[in-house]
């Protein structure tokens, strides 16, 4: 059974970053299993449905590698598709129902957080991001509208410029931003009162995964005694480190660093692109999650409490590859 194009398209769309960020990256890799399962064509055979889903998921995770939420809304939807019983109309319309449903409750969660991240911030705050992420997005616009944020300084987050896309979507909500090269970051440290970061992936032991410079803004608010928050959905916690498995680290081309032209009189030179890094939990005042403030230490129970079930059985997919199966 083909792919269908539109799967394809969702597929590439998350490969070549025109949709970007863990929440957006998640609800697209539902939405792709959901189309795929509305556009199959192949013989009602629940077997042959089960591998056709197996292979859009294979598709979906070879896409970006460090973004937990993508894995766990892949998890989310076949997970279901294990456990369901009946034939193939029961197992087709399964992963449409889950997938669905994962969509919902992913944009729920931004209710919660971001009246929890408000609430969290003080009056008149001066709040520091990097990047873009929607969640903390949220958690800005929402506090506010409650008049508790006075100023926010966005980062650029080079190479890709992330930061452009938070400045327009706070700017729309009237919020005063300020752009500041990402090396400006430690100059402006002295007048914020919170840095809040989104998150890629959260591991078990309650240490964070995101965009490359979040550990040196988490390191600059240390210094200053500057609250650092951590806005992370809990789909972006990831069980495969509960069995010891490291989140992997994205490298893309130096093309995003230099344009062709140019890289190409740098004959000699080498180029490094890594687009996420690791900040330890001891740099981390909360994370702000749909569950609650909960400290990074709580990261563990947390794990065990949304994913137990899926311990045992846990199937590292990562790249498209099953490489841990039935884990005892
Ligand atoms: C985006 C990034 C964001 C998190 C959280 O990286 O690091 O901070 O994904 O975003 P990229 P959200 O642009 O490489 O995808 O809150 O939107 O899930």
């Amino acid at each position: 059974m083909e792919v269908p194009s539109e799967v394809l398209k969702i597929a590439d769309d998350i490969k070549s970053m025109k949709i970007r960020g863990a929440g957006n990256i998640a609800r697209a890799a539902a939405e792709a299993l959901k189309t795929a399962a509305e556009l199959y064509r192949g013989p009602a055979d629940r077997r042959v449905f089960t591998e056709y889903i197996e292979k859009i998921s294979s598709l979906i995770l070879s896409t970006r590698p460090t973004a937990v939420s993508l894995p766990n809304a892949v998890l989310y939807v076949t997970s279901a598709l294990e456990n369901v019983g009946g034939g193939f109309e029961e197992a087709r319309s399964t992963v449409i129902e889950v997938a669905s449903k994962f969509i919902k409750e992913t944009l729920e969660a931004y209710v919660k957080i971001s009246e929890f991240g408000a609430k969290r911030l003080k009056d008149n705050s001066v709040v520091l991001t990097h990047c873009h992420s929607t969640a903390v997005v949220n958690v800005i616009v929402k506090a506010f509208k409650l008049n508790k944020v006075s100023k926010v300084y966005s980062t650029e987050t080079r190479p890709v410029f992330q930061g452009r896309i938070t400045v327009r979507e706070l700017s729309k909500h009237g919020v005063p931003v300020v752009q500041i090269p990402d090396s400006a970051v430690r100059y402006v440290m002295h007048e914020v009162d919170h840095a809040l970061v989104g998150a890629d992936a959260v591991a078990c032991n309650g240490a964070l995964i995101n965009k490359i410079g979040t550990s040196q803004i988490a390191l600059s608010a240390k210094e200053a005694r500057v609250n650092f928050y951590v806005v992370a959905e809990t789909y972006k916690f990831s069980p495969e480190t509960i069995i010891g498995e490291l989140i992997p680290i994205e490298h893309r081309p130096p093309e995003e660093l230099y344009p062709l032209e140019v890289l190409n009189e740098f004959k000699k030179t080498k180029f490094l692109n890594p687009v996420f890094d690791v900040t330890p939990p001891e740099y981390i005042d909360a994370l702000i999650t749909e569950i609650g403030v909960i400290p990074p230490q709580l990261a563990s129970y947390v794990l065990f409490e949304k994913y137990g079930w899926a311990l045992n059985k846990i199937k590292i997919r990562r790249m498209g590859k099953i490489l841990v199966e039935d884990v005892d």
